[in-house]
């Protein structure tokens, strides 16, 4: 039987400042997250989809049962994204995924422009990502909820564009949020992890 169940941050609610602010955290893991887990239990439980894993909810229910697919799908991208953060201001990427950086999207710093662009090109809420697309590396967006896997592309980092992620600490400036997650959040031996695991 499945339950939604809010996990417990890998970092304390401090850990990522002064990039993201404990009070950040507090209203986005404790307030929109939980929010999503009690709203897609009740939702999961209504449309009697107790029996099925997360993902395929997520797949099985994308541009078919919105309620159910909005709140199941934030699950999944919020877990995602609090494991792929950490207060990482040297940044250095692992040889193996920096070397498949290179050869697919030509240079690390190419790939963060791209991925900063993504993020600023999703008109309203949403989410950008570095992902596999058949053995391939690719920058992507997705509006509102959606998670890769429902176009068959695998994860490796996303990040959250809603302004509830962002508000708080840079107000209106998406751009400067952007930059300072490629420069100074991601948990790049997390993100390699993502990519030996799939490759
Ligand atoms: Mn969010």
């Amino acid at each position: 039987m499945i339950n939604l169940e809010l996990p417990d941050l890998p970092y304390s609610k401090d850990a990522l400042a002064p990039y993201m602010s404990a009070e950040t955290l507090e209203l986005h893991h404790d307030k929109h997250h939980m929010a999503y887990v009690t709203n897609g239990n009740k939702f999961i439980k209504e449309n009697n989809l107790s029996e099925d894993s997360i993902e395929d909810i997520v797949k099985n229910t994308y541009n078919k049962n919105a309620p159910v697919f909005n709140n199941v799908s934030q699950h999944l991208n919020h877990i995602h994204f609090w494991e792929i953060m950490k207060n990482n201001p040297d940044g250095k990427i692992p040889s193996e995924l920096e070397n498949k950086i290179n050869e697919d999207l030509g240079s690390v710093e190419e790939m963060k422009e791209a991925f900063i662009n993504a993020g600023i090109g999703q008109f309203g809420s949403g989410w950008c990502w570095l992902v596999l697309n058949g053995g391939k590396l690719e920058i992507t967006k997705t509006p509102n909820a959606e998670n890769p896997i429902v176009h068959g592309h695998v994860p490796l980092l996303g990040c959250d564009v809603w302004e509830h992620s962002y508000y708080v600490d840079y107000r209106n400036r998406r751009p400067d949020y952007l930059k300072a997650f490629v420069d100074n959040m991601v948990n790049w031996e997390k993100v390699t992890e993502n990519f030996l695991k799939n490759s």
